[in-house]
């Protein structure tokens, strides 16, 4: 069951490659599965520059490679990066909004992000399977205030993990959304700013946000704009 449906998911991305490239079908056959979100900025007058960039999963022969690449993100410090999601039920996450700083303090912090992304579910670190959502490997933003991070991971081990931890759920990439965390120590914020545990609001604090969308949906919604 399962390998038919990803059989019918390659079979119509190779027909979009087919069609927007022009490539061969024998290149095309064993086409990956890929989902893409564009991240934009959150908080950016926080941190006094819009931090974007892009997210994009690729699921080829049993792996998942992530890729993440940011600029406008504050320099010479580490950023947080997961995909968030809703653990109960399939209710979809979305990136917030102004609408959504619900105390009004201007920021929108991460417990703001609840309501509409759900709880942090995947960091994008050294060891996504490891499921840890605060340490030292998550990268490190450049002096010019922009990184690229790559990994790639065993399918099976990180979807083990991942229902270890959320019951009942799936990867299920489509529903998910992709934050990236993190102004410096020195950032003053207000005491309205929550945060998560005894992790220092400055940590965790949202400053991109993207939607995950399979590629072939991606193409589709942007050819409407
Ligand atoms: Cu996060």
């Amino acid at each position: 069951m399962r390998l038919q449906k990803n059989s019918f998911a390659a079979m119509s991305f190779a027909g979009v490659l087919v069609s927007i490239a022009g490539i061969s079908v024998a290149q095309a056959k064993d086409a990956d599965v890929t989902y893409k979100a564009e991240l934009s900025p959150l908080n950016s007058k926080t941190i006094g520059s819009g931090a974007r960039g892009e997210a994009t999963f690729t699921i080829s022969r049993g792996q998942l490679t992530i890729h993440v690449s940011a600029k406008g993100v504050p320099p010479n410090m580490e950023h947080l990066q997961h995909f968030h999601g809703f653990a109960k039920r399939d209710r979809t996450s979305k990136c917030p909004t102004a609408r959504d700083d619900k105390n009004r303090d201007g920021i929108i912090d991460i417990v703001e992000t609840e309501p509409v992304a759900g709880t942090t579910m995947v960091p994008f670190d050294d060891d996504p399977a490891g499921m840890s959502m605060v340490n030292d490997t998550f990268p490190m933003g450049g002096a010019d205030g922009s990184y690229s991070y790559e990994k790639t991971v065993p399918l099976k081990a990180l979807e083990s993990a991942f229902i270890k931890k959320f019951p009942g759920q799936k990867l299920d990439l489509r529903r998910r959304v992709v934050f990236v965390h993190g102004v410096p120590a020195s950032t003053k914020l207000p005491a309205t700013v929550a945060s998560l545990d005894d992790v220092p609001a400055q940590v965790v604090l949202p400053i991109a946000c993207g939607e995950i969308k399979k590629v072939r949906d991606w193409l589709r919604s942007s050819k409407q704009r």
